[in-house]
C-alpha cells in the first residue's frame, strides 16, 4: 500500500490488528487512533486502558493470556493496599502503575496527545499512537440496573447488567485531537480502518465525536472494517451480548448495519455469512499470535486495494 492509514482502535481486538499493520506498513504511514472513553481516575491516578492495551501490545509488553496490562507483571502494590483495607476490584500491576504515574503527572502541564507520543516514544513504538481526544470524555453504560461509569460496569459488575444505551459524558465539548485530525487530512490517506474492537463500547466513543462521522463519509478513500464476531460470538469481551441487548444480531450483518452506511468493506472470517451491502473479503480472522495478526492485516491492505 503506498498511502498511509488511519486504524480506530479501542481494546485488545485493535491493538493485534495494529500491531499486525504495524509490520506490514512503513511507520510513518500508520495512525492509529484510540478511545478514551474508558478513561477514568484510580487512586488518584488517570488511567487510560486502551491506550495501554495498545501502547503494550506495540510494544510487545502487553499481557497476552489476560488481555490487558503488562506481561509478567506483579502485583505487590495491590497486595499491600488489601493489607490497608484498599479496593481491589480494579487490580493495578506493578510496572502498569509506573505509566499511571507518569501520565498523571506529565498530564499537569501536557495534553494527552503529548504525553502519549512521549509514553510511546520511551516504549520504542514508532507508530503515531493518538488518543481520540485531548478533552475528557467518559462513556456510562445505561443498564436494567441504572446508568454505571464504564469501568462500575465493565470490571466491577462484569458486563452482568442488562445494556440499553451509551452516554458519553463530555462529548459534546470534546475535539477530535489534533493528530487524529490531522491524519484524516493527510493527502496520502488511503484507507480508514475500523479495527475489531467493541463496536459500541471501543469505536462508538471514536464515531461520537463532534464531526467525525460527517468527515469519515465525506472521506473519498474506503473506510473498512474487521468484524469482531466470528459464528454469532466475539471473540473477546461482552460485544455479542450487548449486540443481542440492542436487539441486533452479532453477526457481520449486525456489525454493517450498526455501523449504518459509514463502511465500504468489511473483513469476516470464512464461516460468516456475507452481509450485504458492502465488499466482503472472507478470511481467517481470528488473531492467535504475531503471525496471523500480520496475515490478517496483509489480508485487509490487499482488499483495500481492490476498493
Ligand atoms: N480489566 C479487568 O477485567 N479487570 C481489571 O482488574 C483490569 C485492570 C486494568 C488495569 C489497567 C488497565 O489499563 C486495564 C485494566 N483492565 C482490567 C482492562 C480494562 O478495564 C478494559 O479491558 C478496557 O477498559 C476495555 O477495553
Amino acid at each position: 500500500m503506498s498511502g498511509s492509514v488511519v486504524a480506530l482502535a479501542g481494546g485488545v481486538g485493535g491493538a493485534r490488528l495494529c500491531q499486525g499493520l504495524s509490520q506490514c506498513l512503513p511507520a510513518h504511514q500508520l495512525t492509529v487512533v484510540v478511545n478514551t472513553g474508558d478513561d477514568f481516575e484510580h487512586w488518584g491516578l488517570q488511567i487510560c486502558p486502551d491506550l495501554d492495551t495498545v501502547m503494550y501490545t506495540l510494544a510487545s509488553l502487553n499481557d497476552t493470556a489476560q488481555g490487558w496490562g503488562v506481561r509478567g507483571d506483579t502485583r505487590h502494590l495491590m497486595q499491600a493496599l488489601a493489607r490497608l483495607g484498599g479496593e481491589e476490584w480494579f487490580a493495578l500491576g506493578d510496572q502498569d502503575v509506573a505509566t499511571h504515574l507518569m501520565r498523571t503527572t506529565l498530564l499537569k502541564t501536557h495534553s494527552l496527545s503529548a504525553v502519549t507520543a512521549q509514553l510511546c516514544q520511551r516504549l520504542g513504538i514508532q507508530v503515531t499512537v493518538v488518543p481520540m481526544s485531548d478533552q475528557p470524555v467518559r462513556t456510562q453504560v445505561e443498564t436494567d440496573q441504572g446508568r454505571l461509569a464504564f469501568q462500575d460496569y465493565f470490571v466491577r459488575r462484569a458486563c452482568q447488567p442488562v445494556f440499553k444505551s451509551l452516554v458519553f459524558s463530555g462529548i459534546e465539548v470534546a475535539r477530535p485531537s489534533p493528530g487524529f485530525l490531522a491524519a484524516l487530512s493527510d493527502p496520502e490517506l488511503s484507507a480508514v480502518v475500523v479495527c475489531p474492537s467493541n463496536p459500541l463500547l471501543s469505536i462508538e466513543p471514536i464515531l461520537a465525536l463532534p464531526s467525525v462521522r460527517a468527515q469519515l463519509r465525506a472521506l473519498s478513500v474506503p473506510v473498512v472494517a474487521v468484524s469482531p464476531f466470528i459464528g454469532g460470538q466475539a471473540v473477546k469481551g461482552p460485544a455479542a451480548k450487548m449486540f443481542k441487548e440492542l436487539g441486533l444480531p452479532a453477526t457481520a450483518s449486525g456489525l454493517v448495519e450498526y455501523y449504518q452506511g459509514l463502511l465500504d468493506g468489511v473483513v469476516i472470517d470464512k464461516a460468516d455469512g456475507p452481509p450485504s451491502g458492502v465488499k466482503v473479503c472472507s478470511t481467517d480472522i481470528l488473531m492467535r499470535d504475531a503471525g496471523d495478526q500480520a496475515r490478517l492485516a496483509r489480508e485487509l491492505l490487499t482488499f483495500v486495494e481492490t476498493l
